[in-house]
């Protein structure tokens, strides 16, 4: 792999077979309603060619429910092309636009193709096939509707017709019968090319799908490729003047940063609130299209600070699948709101009771990820509490945030044990981020963000209470909150948090440090199968303190000012050889702290990890005979936050906006830009660690602004 404009262009040269799923996640483009895997155009669902609608969903009876792939709408094959001879492929970040030269032996094909940032219903290809002579080579270029999925088939009909030079296929998924148009317009541009333009509408977006991609389609053809191409790009310059990092002295990593940030913008959703960020992004179904606490606590950080629309956009999600929550807390017997961990359009859990398979026994393994990661409702109501002292933005709250945190801590509190021999709260059968220990008592994080989440929802609630009283009291109408709001506070107080050992180690959770110490190699030693599972009732790691991702360490990053940096040290010390790392959301929170203690050599390796993991595809790819793949939007927001939260050591909070650098020794300067309350900064530091933050007026090295 070869990068060309070196920080921004990806390009790969040579074909490689055993590459092309790799490549579907790597050259993604997508405008966060749709998402267009990276497959060749001749490809189709053999290769895992794909073109993902973010929040369309549908359940195949007796099968994972899952979002829907639309059919293909750049499909062009080739007959009588001959062998690949050569083939160069290129994504653009600046533009977000994929192109591809393939010289077969008859023929030599180009394309350009971009899905519009400017018009989320709009994709657009140029596409030129220059056959040698006499060769009797065949360009067709229509609507596929073999589609690659998982779970499916979703559609239950789909119909073709062509009109008005408008070729279209309207689908009608199982389950909900939501209708799926994808139209076609094909303009030849001279002999051998042509430029396609493609619409997508579908029954959710509250038009009649046909007529309205059919008309996309007609708009679009009249437009022109120049002219659309000119307004798409115009939008990625703007999402880049928001949430670009400048790093000087390291392509390597300015380009792994800037990748990062263009896979989690293409997913990012500017035009609903209706929809989130799913934890494989757009790129597929892996993972039923679910959004997790991946989005709050790995990707909202960027967009908070960098495009607090889509940061509200994310927020207003959970606060519309709130009544799934309620469901949710209801079901397993607690009040208030126990979100869904692996959330859909209605706040529905789709995470099943058995997530992973046996690979000795072919056995489905009890997994307790729903029933017992109650940290998601913490994460959320951290992530509010983060948006609003981040941006000032009060309407969220009356918009829904303040109901959402009010019936978070009511949750919490219905589900903690009061120990009065203790005189303290306890969390008991939780998981927590480590999954190969579930149903544990008193998870360090857990509790630390349950803590953090009855304090963020008692100051949003006072403050409800007096910038706006009648929102107060017409909420305190709705879910009567008001005669609970002390025991919350209380609670919060009372809350036991694993305080560090005699060691100075905080334990995961209670009994962590009597299992079996063993070196990760050792119980890798130990595998029978490369892909089995280490975590569940008879996992490998179970018995042993191997754990599969970031924990106390991620709690580390998150309460940083808790400890002394000694304490911190120690616990980053101890957890390191011990983590696997087998979850993508693991690196960065190594990178963050280590870059926060000064070990920058830790950090950038860590950093590295995270920012390249979509590059390299070296993430797990199976657990068990679970196909995982596809992107990893926690990773790219993790990269973003190693660098900024990290290297840069921004932070933001009682005392303003504060800038405490410790620089890679080879990196000559960084620069990126914020919103913080409703100003934009720019931040600049060199290697001297000598910062400038300028808003509308400058200020010097690391004071609050
Ligand atoms: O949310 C994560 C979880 O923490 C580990 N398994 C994968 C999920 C989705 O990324």
């Amino acid at each position: 792999m070869k990068k060309t404009d070196a920080t921004w262009c990806l390009h790969v040269e040579g074909f490689r077979p055993g590459e092309v799923e790799l490549n579907g996640n790597r050259f993604m483009l997508g405008n966060g309603y749709m998402g267009v895997r990276g497959t060749l155009e001749e490809h189709g669902k053999v290769q895992r060619a794909g073109c993902l609608l973010n929040g369309v969903y549908d359940q195949v009876p007796g099968k994972w429910r899952e979002p829907v792939n639309a059919p293909h709408g750049l499909f062009t094959t080739l007959e009588g092309a001959g062998q690949i001879v050569a083939h160069e492929q290129t994504l653009d970040l600046r533009r977000g636009r994929m192109a591809r030269r393939t010289r077969y032996e008859n023929v030599s094909v180009s394309s350009e193709r971009f899905v519009s940032l400017d018009d989320v219903h709009l994709m657009c290809m140029r596409y030129h096939a220059a056959p040698k002579p006499g060769a009797g080579v065949r360009v067709r270029t229509g609507i596929d509707t073999e589609l690659w999925e998982i779970n499916g088939p979703h559609f239950k009909s789909l119909e073709r017709d062509r009109r008005e030079g408008v070729e279209s296929v309207v689908g009608v998924t199982g389950e909900l019968g939501i209708v799926v148009a994808v139209c076609a317009a094909v303009e030849p541009l001279d002999a051998h090319g042509f430029a396609k333009y493609v619409a997508v509408y579908t029954s959710l977006d509250g038009v009649d799908p046909l007529p309205a991609a059919r008309a996309k389609c007609l708009e679009a053809k009249a437009s022109g490729y120049d002219a659309l191409g000119r307004a798409h790009d115009a939008c990625w310059d703007a999402v880049w003047r928001r949430c670009d990092v400048e790093i000087e002295g390291d392509d390597e990593a300015q380009f792994a940063l800037r990748y990062s940030l263009y896979q989690l913008q293409l997913a990012a959703p500017r035009h609903s609130d209706r929809v989130s960020i799913p934890a494989r992004g757009l790129s597929g179904q892996v993972y039923k299209g679910a959004v997790f606490w991946d989005t709050e606590l790995f990707m909202l950080p960027v967009f908070t600070l960098t495009d607090p629309r889509v940061a509200r956009n994310l927020i207003m999600y959970r606060c519309h699948t709130l009544e799934g929550a309620r469901a949710k807390a209801a079901e397993y017997g607690y009040r208030g709101a126990f979100f869904a961990w692996e959330s859909q359009e209605r706040g529905n859990d789709a995470c099943t009771h058995f997530n992973v398979t046996d690979v000795f026994t072919g056995r489905p393994i009890r997994t307790y990820f729903r029933d017992k990661q109650i940290h998601i409702s913490a994460d959320i109501v951290y992530a509010i509490g983060a948006y609003y002292e981040q941006t000032g933005d009060f309407s969220v709250l009356i918009d829904g945030a303040a109901e959402v945190v009010a019936e978070c801590a009511r949750f919490f509190y219905s589900y903690a044990y009061y120990k009065k021999d203790k005189q303290r709260y306890e969390l008991l059968d939780v998981t927590g981020p480590d999954e190969y220990h579930e149903r544990v008592h008193n998870n360090a994080f857990t509790n630390r963000m349950v803590k953090a989440a009855l304090d963020i929802a008692c100051v949003i609630l006072d403050r409800l209470e007096r910038e706006a009283p009648d929102a107060h009291a017409a909420l305190d109408r709705k879910i009567g909150f008001r005669a609970e709001l002390d025991a919350w506070r209380e609670m919060a107080q009372r809350l036991y948090v694993p305080p560090p050992d005699a060691d100075g180690i905080i334990p995961q959770c209670d009994g962590y440090r009597a299992l079996e110490d063993v070196s990760l190699e050792e119980l890798k030693g130990r595998m029978l199968n490369p892909t089995e599972y280490l975590g569940g009732g008879n996992g490998l790691a179970t018995t042993t303190q191997i754990l599969k991702q970031a924990d106390v360490v991620l709690m580390l990053h998150l309460f940083f000012s808790d400890y002394p940096q000694e304490t911190i040290r120690k616990n980053w010390e101890y957890y390191e050889p011990r983590c696997e790392h087998g979850s993508s959301l693991s690196a960065c929170a190594y990178a963050l702290v280590a870059a926060r203690l000064g070990d920058t050599d830790w950090a950038y390796r860590y950093f590295m990890q995270t920012a390249t993991v979509d590059l390299t595809g070296a993430s797990t790819q199976y657990i068990g005979d679970l196909y995982i793949g596809g992107t990893h939007p926690a990773a790219n927001g993790g990269a973003w936050m190693s660098v900024v939260f990290g290297f840069a050591g921004l932070r933001t909070g009682t005392e303003g906006l504060t800038v405490t650098p410790r620089l890679p020794a080879h990196w000559q300067r960084v620069r990126f830009r914020i919103e913080y309350r409703g100003t934009p900064y720019r931040i600049d530091i060199d290697s001297d660690a000598a910062v400038v933050i300028e808003a509308k007026r400058k200020k010097k090295s690391g004071q609050p602004v």
